[in-house]
């Protein structure tokens, strides 16, 4: 090849007109921008909804608030943010949680880097110039070097489709898509369908206004009392005064977040100890009561005697034995994710309050009037879906992203999700993904997550730069090893063995795969860093 060749060639190769587009504005998305600003990395953000927030921005249902306490789910980059940032209760509402993220965004001035009001539709890797073209639904295509997913796992709504729909002339909600003004359900009938987290939060307090309440369940769930409250000034002080501490060490454990932990058997105890522990960890409230013992989620009879419990709590708070029977769930205790409510089975003694089984017919249509479910008709004002997600990966496989010889994600997750440390995928080079599939991400603290995995992508591409590396991809290899990993960690739990969205068994032709990584935060943390210490081991490094 002659020098001109050479130059011709050069000139024609694609430059890239930021290193990085980020997809999505919440919590980690917001983090990837930053940490790429502050590393001397252009980027440009992008976000269907209005505004910063993710998932947060959306699910603004009554009653909406997190599972993880207020003091753990959030920021702890930067101790001045950590310490003037007041959390009012122990779960933070969605509109506090919202406040707080837009807090963020001012404070480190991110909206200026972001595109709101824009869903990314497309995103194609271009191998000879070794960069991605984005396109937006406004018609704008970016070239980015890489492109960085922070979609989120719970993000993607699903919404089942009734016979009958365009018949219905109530109003119709959904509540991880609800609206931004508050829905006055005062005097209305409403029907609320599904019985996950959505619904359990929101109908207490739809019930408070509403005229009747419907509530139609397939399958029943552990909703476990949260135990919210507010928080006291002496309690956030004393986080707060060695706030660096608390937060090292709520990383040594598997789930990234303090709760206390009684490491015993539930056969250790008499059956009367036994009762006082969970009784203990009942007051306790909400996700740490999975750490009342060491092997509910391990060992079957252990998960028995633990949904024994439950039952005698839901007999004895349900007046109604019909409905009690009707609440209680007969699959492993905690294998769906346990739901942490106020109020949810106290509710069902109010007059206003229906349980309607569908778990035979299910629901049968939309009416005119509301709806049909096992052959009886419901008339309604508004109906509500909380319906759930096409969880971990919907976020990523609704966009049109191809990669490496025309390979498409829908293509190589047809038989789950195939990645290497949760974080890329061989064959899509440049390309992270990150708090999802394969990483710890909902089974640990969200937000620390998002920290570990931009700190992760951010060195990643300083030491490509240092080296003049442009492309990155996963080798086919380490990809298998780590896919063989999560499995077999997963192998273990009882979570695996039911029916739910960390399976993908809510969506219909989604193929079953246990898709977070179970083995616990600080065992995934010690391989991202070790594979990054060691020159980034597993991948294939290129030079343009
Ligand atoms: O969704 P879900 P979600 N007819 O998938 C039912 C997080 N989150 O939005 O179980 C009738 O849990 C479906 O029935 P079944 C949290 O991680 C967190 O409530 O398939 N019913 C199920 O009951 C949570 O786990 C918080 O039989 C139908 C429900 O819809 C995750 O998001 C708050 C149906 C969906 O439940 C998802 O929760 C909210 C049909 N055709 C959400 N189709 C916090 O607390 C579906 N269903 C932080």
């Amino acid at each position: 090849m002659t020098e001109t060749n050479t130059l011709e060639q050069a000139e024609t190769v694609l430059r890239p007109d930021v290193d990085a587009v980020v997809v999505g504005a919440g919590f980690t998305g917001l983090y990837m921008l930053l940490r790429l600003r502050q590393e001397g990395f252009t980027a440009r953000g992008f976000d269907a909804a209005p505004g910063v927030g993710g998932t947060w921005y959306w699910n603004r249902y009554p009653g909406a608030r997190c599972d993880i306490e207020s003091m753990q789910y959030s920021f702890q980059f930067d101790e001045e943010l950590q310490q003037e940032w007041r959390w009012t209760e122990r779960y933070a509402s969605q509109p506090e949680i919202l406040a707080y993220i837009e807090h963020v965004a001012n404070r480190y001035d991110l909206r200026r880097d972001i595109t709101f009001n824009t869903r990314i539709e497309a995103a194609t890797f271009d191998e000879t110039s070794h960069t991605w073209l984005v396109e937006t639904d406004g018609g704008e295509a970016v070239r980015a070097r890489h492109f960085i997913m922070g979609v989120g796992c719970l993000s993607a709504p699903i919404r089942p489709k009734f016979d009958g729909e365009a018949d219905y002339r109530g109003e119709v909600y959904q509540t991880s898509l609800w609206p931004k003004d508050p829905v006055d359900f005062t005097g209305k009938r409403v029907g609320i369908i599904g019985t996950g987290s959505s619904a359990i939060q929101s109908l207490p307090l739809i019930a408070e206004d509403a005229e009747h309440v419907y509530l139609y369940q397939r399958t029943p769930n552990f909703v476990v009392p949260a135990q919210n409250r507010p928080l006291s000034d002496e309690e956030v002080a004393e986080i707060k005064a060695d706030y660096k501490g608390f937060r090292a060490r709520a990383k040594q454990g598997l789930t990234a977040f303090l709760f206390p932990r009684h490491d015993r058997s539930v056969f250790d105890l008499a059956p009367e100890a036994r009762r006082a522990k969970l009784d203990e960890y009942w007051d306790l409230g909400g996700l740490p009561f999975l750490g009342a013992f060491n092997d509910i989620l391990f060992d079957e009879e252990a998960n028995a005697e633990v949904a024994r419990y439950w039952r005698s709590r839901i007999d004895e708070i349900v007046d109604d034995p019909e409905i009690a029977e009707l609440l209680t769930p007969d699959e492993f205790f905690g294998c769906k994710r346990l739901c942490a409510g106020t109020d949810y089975y106290e509710t069902f003694n109010r007059d206003n309050v229906s349980l309607v089984d569908v778990s035979d017919l299910g629901i049968e249509c939309l009416t005119s009037a509301g709806l049909r479910a096992e052959g009886v008709d419901y008339d309604l004002d508004a109906i509500i879906y909380a319906t759930g997600f096409d969880a971990m990966t919907g976020s990523v496989t609704r966009i049109r992203i191809t990669g490496s010889d025309g390979l498409t994600i829908q293509k190589k997750w047809e038989d789950g999700p195939s990645n290497y440390l949760g974080l890329t995928i061989a064959g899509f080079p440049n390309m992270f993904n990150m708090v999802s599939a394969g990483s710890p991400s909902v089974l640990a603290t969200m937000v620390t997550c998002a920290e570990q995995h931009g700190d992760w992508v951010v060195d990643c591409l300083s030491y490509m730069r240092e080296h003049d590396f442009t492309s990155i991809n996963a080798t086919t290899v380490a990809e298998d090893d780590w896919v063989a990993t999560v499995n077999a960690a997963s192998e273990v739990s009882l979570r695996t063995r039911c029916d739910s969205w960390y399976v993908g068994s809510n969506v219909v032709g989604k193929a079953r795969v246990f898709a977070p990584y179970i083995g616990g935060y600080p065992p995934y943390v010690d391989k991202c860093e070790t594979v990054a210490a060691t020159g980034y081991d597993g991948f294939d490094l290129e030079r343009l």
